[in-house]
């Protein structure tokens, strides 16, 4: 796949973000959302802060109370043998051994600026902070989908009780409507097609089951955003292939002549995270019209092979312009990075069914 990766790459790394927390340091800045405002690109990142230790068998993990808004650090010894620290992202509980205990970071939504869509000005402040008890770990890897005049932001909200998808929205990106959960536990990855199809809203999502399945792409209707229904699985991991281990909507649906285009993430068994495509019919986006064999982009760049979490590249948003895919992207779970893919060469590239 012919992809144009910019020479500004990374375009946002957390050292160019200043911890909002007192004690803290910036461990990414990725994950970004990416929506377009007046002659503006904006790119909701995801910004993760750890609290610094001292003691490099202390392990301190952050969690919001929601009560004081206040994010409370408790501290966990790595020698501790009911804990398992092997993942750096989060700390498990080693007598239950399901899901996580704890995560190593907290993450809030911070927005970067930009004119010209590659040189960024971050915010001082966050955008959107954890602030209700369904987001006390933080909330994480935003999308934004445009509706008309106004600008739909949801993100994994993520607590004790699970991970699941909350919403807020804004018409300026200064204030903000709260609309609570829109999709319960555990599920993310959601995105929201930006117009009504046959008279419908059209969602993607992805459930973790735990009895029997995989996490694995659906799709789901609403008459009004905030209730959905008619849920069905909509495709699958591939065995043998890059995408056999899980896989999850990225990008925000672009419209295309072709039909809906829909970069997703695919890891496989050991953890590597690469970006496909899938077309889904312009009037019915329950079909699948086409899926990409090979990815059409994997983590090949130092700075998407090393970082906190190496080997993943990993979307929110895209921006098509005439024939131009402008892909914004996380990096190695710590930074941001841009690319330009033809859509030609996408289209090109796909099986068609
Ligand atoms: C996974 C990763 C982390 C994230 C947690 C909770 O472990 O995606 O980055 O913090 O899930 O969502």
């Amino acid at each position: 796949m012919n992809v144009y990766r910019y020479e500004q790459n990374p375009l946002i790394t957390p050292e160019d973000v200043k911890p909002y927390h007192d004690g803290f340091r910036v461990i990414g800045a990725f994950n970004a959302g990416v929506a377009r405002c007046g002659d503006e690109t904006i790119l909701l990142l995801r910004v993760a802060e750890q609290p610094i230790s001292s003691d490099p068998d202390v392990v301190r993990a952050p969690v919001l109370n929601p009560s004081s808004g206040q994010v409370e650090i408790r501290e966990l010894n790595r020698n501790d043998e009911r804990y398992d620290f092997s993942d750096p992202r989060v700390v498990r509980d080693v007598a239950t051994n399901e899901g996580f205990a704890f995560l190593t970071s907290i993450s809030y939504i911070r927005a970067a600026r930009s004119k010209d869509g590659r040189r960024f000005t971050i915010d001082d402040a966050p955008l959107v902070y954890p602030s209700d008890p369904s987001e006390c770990f933080g909330i994480e890897d935003p999308r934004c989908t445009r509706i008309g005049d106004r600008h739909y932001l949801y993100y994994s909200a993520v607590s004790t009780v699970g991970i699941g998808v909350n919403m807020v929205s804004t018409e300026d990106f200064a204030s903000f409507e709260r609309h609570g959960m829109i999709f319960c536990p555990d599920n993310k990855d959601v995105v929201l097609f930006p117009e009504k199809i046959g008279g419908k809203y059209y969602a993607l999502h992805r459930p973790t089951t735990r009895s029997i399945g995989k996490p694995e792409i659906w799709i789901a209707e609403s008459d009004n955003l905030n209730q959905w229904g008619r849920h069905r699985h909509l495709m699958g991991s591939r065995p043998g292939m890059w995408d056999s281990g899980r896989i999850g909507a990225g990008a925000v649906p672009v419209k295309t002549e072709y039909g809906w285009l829909e970069l997703y993430h695919g890891a496989d068994d050991r953890h590597r995270y690469c970006m496909g495509a899938v077309l889904l019919d312009l009037e019915d986006p329950s079909k699948i019209l086409a899926r990409s064999g090979r990815p059409v982009l994997e983590p090949e760049a130092d700075y998407e092979k090393q970082g906190f979490f190496g080997d993943v590249v990993f979307s929110c948003g895209a921006i098509l312009v005439d024939d131009v895919l402008k892909v914004y992207y996380g990096c190695a779970d710590t930074s941001m990075a841009g690319a330009e893919i033809r859509l030609r060469d996408i289209m090109d590239n796909l099986i068609w069914k």
